[in-house]
């Protein structure tokens, strides 16, 4: 017995004609809305965008982003979890589904819409019957031993974001050592070291989900091509 929890590496793109959902999950106060917030600035030019914000007693988070007009307040929706933070996004996730088919009903056609979870600890990770990719944020103010301590999102998120990298010097975290446990946990899935503080755009992150988008529709196209038709009467 060992703690070894394999998953399969669900390839599968989303059905055809849904958005491609996507999960932003971290401790609390690692800059998941921060990173939500940068996202929507800089894809929503040319993405249809919609939000989904997971606070557990109040709508803070979409709060924030309706303040800061990420979006327009009608593409952003809060389900207040009243329970441990993955527990909705994992166990029963009936509320969140509710509310990402509802902004896709309400918004449609959507090409991405981003479900923030509640801050959890290490353990959190989100059901691949909710969202097709998740992002899990830590910071590096937490220490440069987080990576190493593993846990289903640091290593198997389709991506690693260690945000606040401007804070390094301050708390004395290593930043190669963070890169290289990263690597060796994740096995070679991407990792991205940002500072919202020093680049508010999230450039990288959002050229990663571009990438995914990009994928995603390549496989669609490939899953949907139609046979060449054979010509009556051909051998
Ligand atoms: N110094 C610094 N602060 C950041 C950065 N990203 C986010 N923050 C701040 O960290 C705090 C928590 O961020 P938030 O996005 O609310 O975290 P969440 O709880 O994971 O959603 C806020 O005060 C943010 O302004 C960063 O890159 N550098
Ligand atoms: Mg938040």
């Amino acid at each position: 017995m060992g703690a070894n929890h394999d998953h399969d590496p669900h390839p599968a793109p989303p059905a055809r004609g849904r958005a491609l959902r996507l999960g932003v999950g971290g401790p609390v106060g690692s800059g998941k809305t921060a990173l939500v917030a940068a996202l929507c600035r800089t894809l929503r030019d040319d993405l249809r965008l919609a939000v989904v914000t997971n606070d557990i007693y109040t709508t803070e988070d979409a709060d924030f982003l309706r303040r800061n007009a990420v979006l327009s307040d009608d593409r952003i929706a809060a389900v207040r979890t009243g329970c441990c933070p993955h527990t909705a996004i994992r166990d029963d996730i009936s509320a969140n589904l509710d509310a990402v088919e509802s902004l896709e009903r309400r918004h449609a056609p959507l090409d991405l819409v981003i479900v923030e979870s509640g801050g959890d600890n290490l353990t959190a990770t989100f059901s691949r019957g909710l969202v097709d990719r998740q992002i899990f944020v830590l910071d590096v103010s937490g220490g440069d031993k987080v990576p190493r301590k593993g846990g289903p999102g640091v290593s198997g998120a389709d991506l690693l974001v260690v945000n606040k990298t401007d804070l390094a010097p301050l708390v004395g975290a290593d930043l190669g050592v963070m890169d290289r446990d990263a690597a060796q946990v994740r096995r070679g899935k991407p990792v991205i070291f940002s500072s919202l503080r020093e680049r508010p755009g999230a450039p990288e992150v959002a050229g990663w989900v571009r990438s995914v988008l990009a994928e995603t529709h390549e496989a669609r196209s490939a899953a949907g091509t139609p046979r060449p038709a054979v010509a009556p009467g051909a051998p």
